[in-house]
Formats: structure tokens, C-alpha cells, sequence
């Protein structure tokens, strides 16, 4: 970054600043991961000069032979790994994706069904404060409190009580494998659309380590950047009838020129993801996160569900007296990035929950395996039975950095 460091210091030195924390603290928050050299050159280049919009050969602005190749190239990539009929790749992010299907599919003031947010939906799944919750009438769905899973049968008389015109299975904190055969019995039982808002697990999805909503849903969302380890952005599939209307959706509908360089980032991750070595990652990220379940249970922490099968966990820390955001600023200090979360049920605020979310991918990018998820497990219990004890947080802090210095992925 030559040109950088000598036009703009403050930046450059900001940015390098980031990239030593990400180098230097173990990230352990489940949506976030460390991309290959070669997707951050692709998001970096002279793509983000070019005006796009519109679609290949039926463009708005000229000079799009390259950028058509591009952007085709990547669509068709993902319509493979993903074994779905349609993609478009244009999408900013994961909400503005899961916003186009629901332009595609929905009328204001339609029913839609989805996972309440404090159980591990996400916003745009009808959450109140969401434009999708004023939008739509929102029927929303939680987990077993028994258990703490998906209760196919109670989202089956909801589904069967409301009519929603749309379903959405997916999650930002939902630690086990989710059935979209399930969901889809139900979305045909009382015709509703299926949609799957994959974004957390698209990796472990294309890897083929996680069931697919390939053929059950009707939509399917993924932003690329969490365990599939791409760009920031996201892309939509779909089954070839829904095609022109999610194009439509997204641009002119929703968005204006699509982000080029991200498009071709998205490529370059969808071609990284295929690989043999990839599916390699997304076992390991299933093991490492089993070992951190089954080491925070140990340590006495209870767990929602009691574990995972896939890449995060969700542990309530209340049993050490201690809230989610204590315990998050506390690991921070101590170099081990978490977020603070909701569990099921949650009787705290979401800006002062009862849980702390963990990940797996991001450390499994770097090399990690079982060993060092006991390591992780062993100061972050020390951390919380310290929580209030600076100079603890600091020596932790220390063995953090040391330990870190094996880890140099950039
Ligand atoms: N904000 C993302 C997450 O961290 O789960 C979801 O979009």
C-alpha cells in the first residue's frame, strides 16, 4: 500500500493498526473471517472505477465487455457451487438481499414468518425495528424452550394458524444444523413461499458439511463474507421461475450500479470455496467448534441447545455473575474478540444480554485446530472468573499476543 501510506498517512496508519489487531487478538465472532490475499486484491482494484447498471448485455452505461465477463463469471460459479438454477451477485450486503426476494415474492401488508430476532433471527426478518417489520405483517417463530431447537411442530400450527405468505429459515445464532427439508413440508402444507437466509453457514453449505436449501427453498440469500469467506456482500438464488423477478428486485427495484469489484471478489471466493482444501476448512470449522462447546461445558457454562454442529457457539455466561457485555469488554482486554448476544428466552436487554456468541471460522482460516480451541476455551474461563481483576486481563492479554505470533496470516 505504497500510494496509500504516501497520500494519505492517517489512514494507512489506521488501517495498519487493524490489521495488527486482527493479527494479534484470536476473532472469535462467528460472521467474521480473515480472506484470502487474492480476494482482497480483487476488491482493491481498478473494477471500482466502473458505473454498471443493469445486467449483462442489457447495460445502462457502455464499456461493459469486461465487466459482463466478470459478472457472469461469477454468477455462473455460484449457480454451481450452490447447485441452484439462478444467482444474482449484485446484492451490497445480506439485508438488501433478503429486502430484494421479499420485493420479489411479497406485497406490503403481506404475513411473513420468521425467527424472532432475540432467538437468533436477524433483523430484516421481520424484526420491529426493521422496515420488514412495518412492511409486512410479522408472525414470528422461537425455539423449544425445552431444548432450545427448532420445533417443527410448533412452526407448523403457527404456519397452519396465520397463513404466512413467506417463511424464512435462517439465523445468526442458531447452533445446530437446520432442516430446510422440514420447512419446506411446512411452506407446502400451507403455500407459502420458502426463503433461506443461509448467511451464516454458505460455506459449510457449498462444502457440502451442512443440508442445502437447493431445491426446497424458492430464495435463498448468502452474504459472502462470513464462513464462506469472500468479500463483504452477498448473493441471491433462486429457482429459474423466480429469476426475472429477483433481477428486477434488485436493480432497478432496490439498488442502483453494483459494486464491480466486489463482484469479482465474490468470484474469486466462489472459485477458492470449490477447491478440495475448502471443504477440509469447513470440517475443522465444525470440529474446533465442538471442541470450544464441549470445553465451555466443562468449565461449566451452559450452553444454548447444550452444543453445536456447526460453526458457533452460544453460551450463557450469567452463571459466573457476570452479563454478555461485561464478559465481551472483559475477553477484549484480554485480546479474545466476542460479541455479546441474546440466548433464547433472554429475561436481559439485547445492549446487555445474558450470552456471549463465539465462531469458529475465522481462527480455523489462520491454522487453528483442537489443541488450541482447548487453549482459547482455558483463558476464556480464566477471563470470566477475573473479570474484574486488570492486571489478570493484561497477563492473559500477553499470553494472547505470544501465542498470536504463530498465526501471521497476512
Ligand atoms: N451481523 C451479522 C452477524 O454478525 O450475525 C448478521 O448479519
Amino acid at each position: 500500500m505504497s500510494y496509500l501510506q504516501k497520500n494519505d498517512r492517517k489512514i494507512y496508519n489506521l488501517i495498519e493498526q487493524e490489521k495488527r489487531r486482527q493479527l494479534t487478538t484470536i476473532r472469535l465472532i462467528p460472521s467474521e473471517n480473515y480472506v484470502s490475499q487474492a480476494v482482497l486484491e480483487a476488491v482493491g482494484s481498478v473494477l471500482t472505477n466502473k458505473y454498471s447498471e443493469g445486467y449483462a448485455k442489457r447495460r445502462y452505461y457502455q464499456g461493459q465487455s469486461i465487466i459482463d465477463e466478470i459478472e457472469e463469471l461469477s454468477k455462473s460459479r455460484a449457480e454451481r457451487l450452490f447447485e441452484m438454477p439462478h444467482a444474482n451477485v449484485q446484492p451490497y450486503s445480506g439485508s438488501p438481499a433478503n429486502l430484494a426476494c421479499y420485493l420479489a415474492l411479497l406485497k406490503p401488508g403481506d404475513t411473513i414468518m420468521g425467527m424472532t430476532l432475540t432467538s437468533g433471527g436477524h433483523l430484516t426478518h421481520g424484526s420491529s425495528v426493521s422496515y420488514t417489520g412495518k412492511l409486512f405483517k410479522v408472525v414470528p417463530y422461537t425455539v423449544s424452550k425445552e431444548t432450545g431447537r427448532l420445533d417443527f411442530d410448533e412452526i407448523r400450527a403457527i404456519a397452519k394458524k396465520e397463513k404466512p405468505k413467506l417463511i424464512i429459515a435462517g439465523f445468526t445464532a442458531y447452533p445446530r444444523k437446520v432442516s430446510f427439508s422440514s420447512f419446506q413440508k411446512i411452506a407446502k402444507e400451507v403455500g407459502a413461499f420458502l426463503h433461506a437466509d443461509i448467511s451464516h453457514i454458505a460455506g459449510l453449505v457449498a462444502a457440502g458439511v451442512h443440508p442445502s436449501p437447493a431445491g426446497l427453498a424458492d430464495t435463498v440469500v448468502a452474504t459472502t463474507h462470513k464462513t464462506l469467506r469472500g468479500p463483504r456482500g452477498a448473493l441471491i438464488l433462486s429457482k429459474k421461475m423466480y429469476a426475472k423477478s429477483i433481477d428486477k428486485a434488485v436493480f432497478p427495484g432496490l439498488q442502483g450500479g453494483p459494486h464491480n469489484n466486489t463482484t469479482a471478489a465474490i468470484g474469486v471466493a466462489l472459485k477458492e470455496a470449490s477447491r478440495a482444501d475448502f471443504r477440509k476448512y469447513a470440517e475443522q470449522i465444525i470440529k474446533n467448534a465442538k471442541t470450544l462447546a464441549e470445553g465451555l461445558t466443562k468449565k461449566g457454562f451452559t450452553l444454548a441447545t447444550g452444543g453445536t454442529d456447526n460453526h458457533l457457539v452460544l453460551a450463557d455466561v450469567s452463571t459466573r455473575d457476570i452479563t454478555g457485555k461485561e464478559a465481551a469488554i472483559a475477553l477484549e482486554k484480554a485480546g479474545i474478540i466476542v460479541n455479546y448476544n441474546t440466548i433464547p428466552f433472554d429475561e436481559r436487554p439485547p445492549m446487555d444480554p445474558s450470552g456471549i456468541r463465539l465462531g469458529s471460522p475465522a481462527v480455523t482460516t489462520i491454522g487453528m485446530k483442537e489443541a488450541e480451541m482447548k487453549l482459547i476455551v482455558k483463558w476464556i474461563s480464566e477471563v470470566l472468573n477475573n473479570h474484574n481483576r486488570e492486571s489478570k486481563l493484561r497477563k492473559i492479554g500477553k499470553e494472547v499476543a505470544a501465542f498470536m505470533k504463530n498465526y501471521q496470516y497476512y
